[in-house]
């Protein structure tokens, strides 16, 4: 007899080795044949857009780990069933097995840059998954049978019977582990291999022809712990629909502008010497970021005039969107004012340094007063010239609006909710942002009180974020903090909460925090 629990392990066993061999033989295929990668991107674009929010507000950037584990959870659920229903007549957990298999083909399939060749490795992944399973289920494997031996026990066959189940649990283990080692090898050579790191570390970053004005020191409000007015590049918030990051190499990398143009130009990265290189200092803002969130950074950008580009090909009149493609398929929408403007950016620089993989090397689009959803395009390849009338991006098809310009929002960084306050004189702080219009005021309230003028430090542009410094002589006590900023339009932040579906969350920020 096999008791469930030991069929369940056949199972997981047979989609370790499904999975596994399919990772290790993706890997002399390249990124665009990771199963892995494909259904988790399929399952990241079926996910309603509701869900989608949910998880980028909870988990924030570990969203993509939280996929990992759950896409994990479901094939080892499944793997658990297909162990248990497969019979050696009946193999229907093999039949699981193909049509997991069929699933992961389409997926690969509908990845852009993908082939038919690319379905290989999915292809044999499942046909050793299938034979292992039917390996395992197999009479002469476990020795189930209605033979008259298996019921005819002596004494020895007893022990021997201890020892061959021992020995099928081991190889049950063994071909699991061998699975995942496969697996992670097959992950890690992919990474390997595919790696644009030496291909970045290896760009001088061109002359910069117009460099942004210096940036004073009293931007940023003296004995407060608030964020640095520029973000360091491993602190940059990120966000993407990547669940592995684009490898482009600037050989590989081409930008392609078409659609309502006088004449279609494609450039290649040794093209982009005949621009100008402009560096701008600009915050980019994140639609899905909740009142008081953290999905908001400032960097010094380097890079080259979007309208100088497009002015190569010619935009036709009638055209009032830029639909630009990543790389990956990623989509955004952006008024062509905003790109023909002087202050959008090609960029591919990031605080002195080439971008970061992950921000988007070797070219991505930075636009001042836009969320990231409709201009920031990491990995940027094309660029189409067309009408709102006629194309929708990524996120707008899952309801979020079509046109993002960023509002006008403030944050306490200091104290931090739940934060433990002495007695006495306190400085507090935090960030304010108006891209486009710029923050002209930021006011604080202590519990019910007067509003009242926060310190603010000197401003840069109207295209970065503003810090703000509050003292405070702290009474013993529960306390409340609030802020709103009032931008250079006259605008004072709403008090009217709403969520950042589909247009960007509003509303005042407050903390709670306890004075000893
Ligand atoms: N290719 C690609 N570019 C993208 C996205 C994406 O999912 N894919 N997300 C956008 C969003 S929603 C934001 S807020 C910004 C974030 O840029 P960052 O990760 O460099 O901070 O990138 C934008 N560019
Ligand atoms: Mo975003």
């Amino acid at each position: 007899m096999t008791t469930q629990g030991a069929k369940a392990a056949r199972g997981v066993a047979a989609a370790a080795v499904a999975v596994g061999v399919a990772q290790l033989v993706g890997a002399a295929f390249g990124p665009q044949a990771d199963v892995r990668t494909a259904v988790g991107s399929s399952v990241i674009e079926r996910t309603p857009g509701p869900l989608k929010e949910w998880a980028i507000q909870t988990f924030g950037t570990a969203d993509k780990l939280f996929l990992t584990v759950a896409v994990l959870v479901v094939v080892a659920a499944l793997a658990i069933i297909a162990g248990i229903v497969e019979t050696p007549r009946r193999p229907l957990g093999s039949a699981m097995i193909v049509a997991a298999g069929a699933l992961g083909c389409a997926a690969v399939l509908s990845r852009p840059g993908a082939g038919v060749v690319d379905i290989v490795p999915t292809l044999v992944g499942a046909a050793c998954g299938v034979a292992v399973l039917r390996f395992l289920t197999s009479r002469r494997f476990t020795g189930d049978g209605d033979g008259p031996d298996a019921q005819d026990d002596t004494q020895d066959d007893t022990q021997d019977r201890t020892d061959r189940g021992r020995r099928r649990s081991l190889i049950t283990l063994g071909l699991l582990v061998a699975g995942a080692a496969s697996g992670v090898a097959g992950v890690v050579i992919t990474r390997l291999t595919s790696s644009v790191s030496g291909d970045r570390n290896a760009f001088a970053l061109p002359r910069i022809t117009k460099s942004a004005a210096p940036i004073p020191a009293d931007v940023q409000p003296p004995e407060v712990a608030l964020p640095s007015f520029v973000t360091a590049n491993d602190e940059f918030y990120r966000i993407d629909t990547a669940l592995t990051v684009p490898q482009v190499s600037r050989e590989a990398w081409k930008l392609r502008i078409h659609g309502m143009v006088d004449r279609e130009v494609t450039v290649d990265f040794a093209d982009l010497e005949r621009f100008e290189v402009v560096e701008r200092v600009v915050t980019l803002t994140c639609v899905s970021n909740p009142v008081g969130g953290e999905l908001i950074s400032n960097a010094v950008w380097t890079g080259y005039r979007v309208a100088d580009l497009l002015a190569e090909a010619g935009v036709r009149p009638d055209a009032d969107m830029v639909l630009s493609t990543s790389v990956d398929g990623w989509t955004a929408g952006t008024p062509v004012e905003a790109l023909t403007a002087d202050d959008a950016l090609l960029a591919v620089g990031m605080n002195g340094q080439p971008l970061p993989i992950e921000h988007g090397y070797p070219a991505r689009l930075v636009v001042p007063g836009l969320y990231g959803y409709v201009s920031a395009t990491k990995w940027v390849t094309d660029l189409e010239l067309t009408r709102f009338d006629r194309a929708e991006a990524y996120w707008t098809k899952l309801g979020w609006a079509a046109r993002g310009p960023i509002k006008t929002e403030s944050r306490i960084d200091i104290p931090r909710a739940g934060q433990d306050v002495t007695a006495g004189p306190n400085r507090f702080g935090g960030v304010a942002w108006a891209q486009k219009r710029g923050v002209r005021a930021v006011e604080v309230k202590m519990d019910d009180g007067e509003w009242q003028q926060a310190t603010l430090g000197a401003a840069y542009s109207n295209d970065t974020w503003r810090l703000w410094s509050f003292d405070w002589q702290a009474t013993p006590g529960f306390h409340t903090i609030t802020v709103r900023a009032t931008d250079n339009s006259g605008y004072t932040q709403t008090p009217d909460r709403a969520d950042p579906v589909p247009d960007g969350a509003t509303g005042w920020h407050s903390i709670t925090f306890n004075v000893r």
